[in-house]
């Protein structure tokens, strides 16, 4: 038993000692930790990864908020809360590590359980969370990752990277021109809403903007969503890149990380369950405008999220975690295909979210 958990264990006033500790969840950027103590009580341990989120103490003081604001608005159903020190603070560190823990919530992710209803569920927990928070400030929150939804600047800043290392003659860059020529072709259509978002032409809301399926904690017997996790990155945003992030990893027929791109498809069907849930949820407090959108946000984020994988891959893999040295790579391909079939069915999906508009 590594001392530092038996640490954060006192330090959160846990009551008993540990018994067992181990790595779970699937995140890309923190690192979590199942704890089950000598009674046998469950809780999460997460380290909070300081190279992606410079300031532990911002997210933690918005996480705080958020929580407090929704506390009242879960019913019957647990509530995502972390745990407080002696003093009061719902994180600890030590050396140079941030630490946090909360209560364990026995559960299933969509990820192991895809049927139509659980993607519906999770279109209903986003939902709803946006909903939830439709009456909270968000100028009180601290931009945790600046312009982290800002598609235009994410792929300028591709480019240029791939600028300066072409210029360094560095390997990587000629490997992926082809990539890098893709995702030209889509430039203009995918900053589109970023940039009408930042001239003012959308209502400024609250969102998640991370909204893979995992981030929904489903009931094992039930399997009715439980509650919506991972709230690092809650700020103000659009509504349309959370139901796009959402529909990129949940209307993936493959992994986001499949290398086999035969595999890789967007699924109509998952679509059209999930934006049953979300459109179901949130539609009456949305404009016209955002509705509209909805799947040039699937598009966008996709192309979003292809650059942000190949730029971590050209700047030699400082930010996601990879497990070999081609992933972010394999990561970025998987995404522009997924861009392509979206862009091949769009008139389809289109009419898919105007009929859940429509409220049939
Ligand atoms: C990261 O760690 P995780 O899986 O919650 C990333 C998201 C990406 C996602 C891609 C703070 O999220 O934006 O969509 O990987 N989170 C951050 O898998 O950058
Ligand atoms: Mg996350």
């Amino acid at each position: 038993m590594r001392e530092i958990y038996s640490e954060i264990g006192r330090r959160f006033c846990l009551p008993g000692s540990i018994a067992a500790v181990r790595r779970t969840g699937n995140g890309n950027i923190n690192h979590t930790y199942h704890v089950t103590l000598e009674n046998g009580e469950d809780y999460i341990f997460q380290k909070i990864n300081t190279s992606v989120f410079r300031n532990p103490a911002e997210i933690m003081e918005n996480i705080a908020r958020v929580t407090a604001h929704i506390r009242g608005k879960c019913g019957a159903r647990p509530c995502l809360g972390f745990l407080c020190t002696e003093s009061g603070d719902n994180y600890t560190v030590i050396g140079e590590e941030y630490w946090r823990a909360a209560p364990y919530i026995d559960s299933v992710t969509p990820d192991t359980c895809l049927t139509p209803e659980v993607i519906r569920g999770t279109g209903e927990a986003f939902g709803e969370f946006q909903r939830q928070l439709a009456d909270f400030d968000g100028s009180v929150l601290h931009e945790t990752i600046p312009d982290f939804h800002d598609t235009h600047r994410r792929l300028d800043t591709l480019f240029s990277h791939a600028k300066e290392r072409t210029d360094m003659k560095n390997a990587r860059v000629f490997e992926t021109a082809g990539e890098l020529t893709r995702l030209r072709t889509y430039y203009k259509e995918a900053i589109l809403l970023s940039d009408r978002y930042r001239a003012g032409a959308f209502p400024v809301r609250v969102t998640h903007n991370d909204t893979k399926a995992n981030n929904v904690l489903f009931d094992r017997e039930t399997l009715l969503p439980l509650t919506v996790i991972d709230l690092d990155t809650v700020m103000p945003g659009m509504a349309m890149y959370d139901f796009g992030d959402a529909v990129r990893y949940l209307a993936n027929t493959a992994a986001e990380d499949e290398a086999d791109l035969t595999k890789v498809s967007f699924s109509e069907e998952r679509f059209a369950h999930f934006a049953e849930g979300f459109l179901g949820t949130v539609r009456d407090t949305l404009t016209p405008d955002e509705l509209r959108n909805m799947v040039r946000g699937a598009f966008s984020v996709t192309v979003e999220l292809a650059a942000r994988f190949l730029d971590d891959y050209l700047c030699g893999d400082v930010y996601f975690r990879t497990d070999y040295a081609e992933h972010n790579l394999v990561r970025a391909r998987n995404q522009l295909c997924l861009a392509d079939d979206i862009l091949a069915k769009a008139a389809r999906l289109q009419e898919i979210t105007e009929t859940y508009v429509r409220g049939a």
